[in-house]
């Protein structure tokens, strides 16, 4: 049995959940709520010295870094296959996931609390409150950080850059699909690319940014049909996920998107 601990709308639970819909692993969930800082607890802390979900124990053994974990449960169950069996292409698939991992992801909780957490965290904390979270964030550097986008939103410094990576995303994916020709990022077959991408590009649409590839890469625009017409595309979301978040943070993008587009000239 697999136990997974996730967040609703945590972009690299959703990746650990498309594989293991995929592959059709059984798994439970358990919730660990971000807001409420439940990923400090030292119980949990036990498990992720990071202090970040996800996390999965499959039958005792503990096993965190969401890719590391997708590539944990390819090796448990390769059917059906996510790792491209050619040298070349599995080393591609391999920079897919040091570049979502290292450059996007980091980019990505920016762009997230620049668009929409500082807003629903303003509603819903006192400033007390705010300033007692902000002083729970380990890293001092992480925590300034967060206290300027805070403050800043889409204006602050951080968020430029941020956005820019995303974008660089999207572009790295129309490249891929010319280059290999698709259907899917590394050609013909659905791989572990696709996955690391998805929750990424799903939170781009959660903030009504759908313009970055609509209208301008028609190859993404088609790519990203498909991904969500798969059966294992209900995994990249917790089925418990509340919609009143996703709500907000629509309407938070939306209210950004020109500011945003007029940024990435597009
Ligand atoms: N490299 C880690 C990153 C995990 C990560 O940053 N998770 C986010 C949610 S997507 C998180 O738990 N954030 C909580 C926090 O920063 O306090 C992985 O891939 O598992």
């Amino acid at each position: 049995m697999i136990e997974l601990y996730q967040s609703y709308l945590s972009t690299c639970s959703g990746k650990v959940r498309l594989v293991l819909e995929e592959k059709g692993l059984d798994y439970s969930e358990v919730v660990i709520n971000l807001q409420k800082g439940d990923q400090f607890d030292p119980d949990y802390v036990k498990l992720n010295p990071k202090s970040v979900v996800p996390t999965i124990i499959h039958d005792g053994i503990v096993v965190r870094e969401s890719s590391v974990i997708c590539e944990y449960l390819e090796d448990l169950q390769a059917d059906p296959r996510l790792r491209p069996s050619d040298p070349w292409k599995s080393a591609q698939m391999r920079l897919w996931m040091k570049f979502m991992d290292e450059e996007v992801h980091p980019m990505t909780t920016i762009v997230t609390y620049a668009v929409s957490i500082r807003h629903e965290r303003a509603a819903a904390n006192t400033p007390e409150e705010l300033e007692a979270h902000f002083n729970k964030i380990p890293n001092a550097t992480k925590r300034e950080q967060q206290r300027a986008i805070h403050n800043d939103g889409v204006e602050s410094p951080y968020f430029l850059s941020a956005i820019k990576i995303m974008d660089k995303m999207v572009a790295n994916a129309d490249g891929a699909l010319e280059d290999f020709g698709g259907p899917w990022l590394l050609g013909e077959d659905y791989s572990l690319a696709d996955v690391v991408v998805t929750p990424y590009m799903l939170r781009l649409s959660h903030f009504s940014f759908d313009g970055m590839w609509e209208g301008s890469r028609p190859r993404v625009a088609e790519w990203w049909g498909r991904i969500q017409a798969r059966p294992n595309f209900c995994g990249v979301m917790s089925p418990d996920t509340p919609t009143a978040n996703l709500e907000k943070r629509k309407t938070n993008g939306a209210k950004e998107w020109p500011r945003v587009k007029e940024m990435l000239e597009l």
